[in-house]
């Protein structure tokens, strides 16, 4: 219909032009036709007037109208002549032949035939012509009459008109019919060429190259195609983001499945660090969250469930706030669960923590190429630890079946411990870090009871499927036990682990934690004032504890090689590393602190100047509202572990960058790498790679950093760390559901009532 509406709109005017030409044509042909006709009557009438010239000259010396009467007679039989007259050199009329025009005279005669074309008398269209008599006669209209006397001619001109109106109409009619027929030619055309250019614009859009190709003129509109295509893309994923995950986790949902599914079972925590920590000041007692990803983690979960986080009271004005039973009720301010704070001795911290954890298995378990030490004074007060914890565990449990989850490599022995004394627990234990392969694992001294205590656990969960694989080979290497690949679980002592990965995450921004954070450019403007950046300059990011598995070292380099290779960046670019002390008590630690202060201090003497700081390094704790405004203020953040079970940083980073802009840096060897992979992917250990990369980040335009950063967002937020605990919990409900049956089962067989 469209395109029938659209040809009309074409053809009428094209008809219109058409028929115009017609008439014009028609008006042309008549004069020329006419033309014709006078200059043919004309010497038509000069043969009559020249062969009545003699009798008309003896008629006229001899008077006897008679003989004119006659003669003019003869000579009107012409079909053509209508009429004779004769004119005195005075002017008078002095014979005429029958059917002479009533209303012509001489004078009007004489002045008819001096103008081309018709003359309109009483009787129709004639044409006049006057010849003289005398001598040779010529025609009037060629040569001046002279006083003798002359012949008037009157030719009959109402056939040309009748021929000319009949010219006209066939002209017309053969003018319209043309235009009929390339109208319909030009419509057909048209119509079939609209059809084919249509298709091949669909082809294009639908990116169909091979019928797109048969088109003529379509390849100048691929670009047009192209940026359609693209559009429509952005438009998808701004639905898709707005609709967000399907069925996403949340505290609710969390909260719906412990109510559903574990019926309000009681929920335990172990962690050796507290989630909330008194110390005391100057000023009076302060509450402070440490810098941890666990407790980042581990904390949505119990304030979704209410339950009791038992841990270790090592802030200096902890004992101060508990109560009798050494619990305090958190977070301060809304009381939403208990913490159960333990006390350790100085040897007890010394042994269990700063030496088997995290001199042992810290770095054994990191490939860091920091060696492991393993003491067995060390050892000693991990176990005797472990045990400690297992009674807090028991005297804590309000039932013989709690859900018991142990969070990470402080409590390797923990699980079996609490398994001998409270068999029908269901214990989740997660290991935040990673774990190694057999041979690196196979160099701990007390390789099999680590073992042994781990598969306690009723679930034995790791970020990524890789340290799952990891942990069963390091079991079938040292321990005695069937493995069921297919379905990831492990028999030993007549019990079974399930070890499966969860990666872990972070809470996703709610819409009111973000509308209370200032905006970015307000971020920006704060932490360049603050750090003397002037605008324009571009910013990199840092967030860690102070180490030596994150990479720092590694990541100074790649800022120093940055500015050596490419120099366009120095005075533009400014790094700043916020890194919170911890275990500084180890030598390790306290040499590696002084070893990334001292290459700070290389870099800004090298590529500094007056004005201009390339790196920036605060070794301090931030609070969060300062973490967030750096990650917002920043143009790239860097995540250079050199190895690391998860890494929570970046996905802090993308959640705080609801702009859409910003771009991540991330190790390969972070366990995140596998959910990120639209971050800049680098190796750390290749200081080249990493200021490629940087140089890349800082140069990416602001749509691929939308691209990349909105699909990341996407993911952080549907694999939030209420999915890491609802996965697992459900796990963990399955498992329950299972045990009830097969002791129902049991029962039955030994003939109990059920
Ligand atoms: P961590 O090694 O502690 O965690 P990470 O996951 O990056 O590492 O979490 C660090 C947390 O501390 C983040 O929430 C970060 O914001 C915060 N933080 C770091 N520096 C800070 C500073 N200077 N001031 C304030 N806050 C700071 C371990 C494993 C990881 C795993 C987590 C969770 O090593 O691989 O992701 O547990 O399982």
């Amino acid at each position: 219909m469209n395109t029938l509406r659209l040809q009309l709109r074409f053809l009428l005017p094209l008809l219109a032009v058409l028929v115009a030409t017609a008439f014009v044509a028609a008006l042309l042909v008549d004069r020329l036709t006419l033309r014709w006709f006078a200059h043919d009557l004309d010497l038509r009438g000069t043969l009559v007037a020249g062969t009545l010239s003699d009798a008309v000259a003896d008629a006229l010396q001899a008077p006897g109208e008679r003989r004119l009467d006659a003669l003019f007679a003869r000579a009107v039989l012409d079909e053509r002549l209508l009429a004779i007259g004769l004119c005195a050199g005075d002017g008078r009329l002095l014979q005429r032949s029958a059917g002479f025009p009533a209303d012509l005279d001489c004078g009007q005669a004489r002045d008819a035939a001096a103008r081309p074309g018709t003359l309109r008398v009483a009787g129709g269209a004639v044409h006049v012509g006057v010849f003289a008599v005398d001598g040779a006669a010529a025609p009037a209209s060629s040569a001046s009459v002279g006083p003798a006397a002359t012949l008037v001619l009157v030719h009959d001109l109402s056939f040309v008109e009748r021929r000319s109106s009949d010219t006209q109409l066939k002209l017309v009619g053969l003018i319209a019919a043309l235009g009929l027929v390339i109208a319909v030619t030009v419509a057909f055309v048209a119509q079939r060429s609209w059809r084919g250019w249509v298709a091949g614009v669909r082809a294009l859009v639908r990116d169909d190259h091979s019928v797109a190709a048969g088109t003529a003129g379509i390849s100048e509109l691929a670009p047009v195609a192209d940026e359609l295509r693209q559009r429509l893309r952005d438009l998808e994923d701004e639905h898709r983001r707005a609709l967000g995950p399907q069925s996403l986790w949340n505290p609710e949902r969390l909260r719906e499945l412990l109510r559903m599914q574990l019926r309000g079972d009681q929920v335990i925590v172990v962690s050796n660090r507290e989630p909330y920590s008194h110390e005391a000041t100057p000023e009076g007692v302060v509450v402070r969250r440490p810098a941890s990803g666990l407790v980042t983690a581990v904390e949505p979960v119990m304030r979704a469930c209410s339950g009791t986080w038992i841990a270790h009271g090592a802030g200096s004005a902890d004992r101060e706030t508990v109560d009798a039973h050494d619990r305090v009720a958190v977070p301060p301010g809304s009381g939403e669960y208990t913490l159960r704070r333990l006390w350790l001795s100085e040897e007890e911290e010394q042994g269990y923590y700063f030496g088997f954890a995290n001199e042992g298995l810290w770095p054994l378990c990191h490939v860091a190429h920091v060696r492991p030490v393993f003491r067995e004074t060390d050892w000693l007060q991990y176990r005797a630890v472990n045990e400690r914890f297992a009674d807090a565990v028991v005297a804590e449990a309000r039932s013989e079946d709690p859900v018991v989850l142990v969070q990470d490599y402080h409590f390797a022995l923990l699980p079996a411990l609490i398994r001998k004394r409270l068999p029908r627990a269901t214990i989740l234990t997660f290991w935040h870090i990673p774990w190694p392969n057999p041979e690196s694992f196979g160099i701990c001294p007390w390789r099999r009871e680590i073992l042994q205590g781990l598969l306690g656990s009723t679930i034995l969960g790791f970020h990524t499927r890789y340290h799952c694989r990891n942990f069963i080979d390091t079991v079938d290497r040292y321990l005695e036990t069937r493995i069921e690949h297919e379905t990831s679980t492990i028999a030993y002592g007549g019990a079974q682990t399930l070890v499966e990965s969860y990666p872990i995450s972070i809470a996703w921004p709610s819409d009111t934690e973000v509308a209370g954070w200032p905006t970015v450019a307000g971020c920006r403007s704060a932490v360049f004032q603050r750090f003397g950046m002037a605008q324009g300059q571009r910013l990199a990011v840092g967030v860690d504890r102070f180490d030596y598995t994150k990479g720092l070292l590694e990541r100074l380099h790649a800022v120093d090689r940055l500015l050596e290779k490419y120099p366009q960046w120095v005075g533009v670019f400014s790094f700043v590393q916020i890194a919170a002390p911890t275990r500084s008590s180890l030598d390790e630690y306290r040499a590696f602190q002084q070893r990334i202060e001292r290459v700070c201090e290389r870099i800004n003497s090298r590529h500094g100047r007056a004005g201009y700081q390339p790196v920036h390094l605060l070794a301090e704790h931030h609070e969060r509202a300062a973490v967030t405004e750096l990650y917002r203020a920043a143009d790239v953040c860097l995540v250079t572990s050199l190895h690391d079970g998860m890494n929570l940083v970046c996905k802090e980073f993308v959640a705080a960058r609801d702009d859409e802009q910003g771009v991540l840096i991330l190790s390969r060897f972070a366990g995140a790498v596998g959910e990120l992979p639209e971050a800049l992917i680098v190796n750390p250990y290749h200081v080249e790679d990493t200021a490629d990369a940087l140089h890349r980040a800082l140069d990416m335009p602001a749509a691929e950093q939308r691209e990349r950063m909105a699909s990341m967002r996407m993911t952080v937020r549907g694999r939030n760390v209420y999915r890491w605990a609802g996965r697992m919990l459900a796990d963990a409900a399955q498992s329950r559901l299972r045990e009830r049956i097969d002791a129902r089962l049991a029962s039955h067989h030994r003939g109990e009532p059920g």
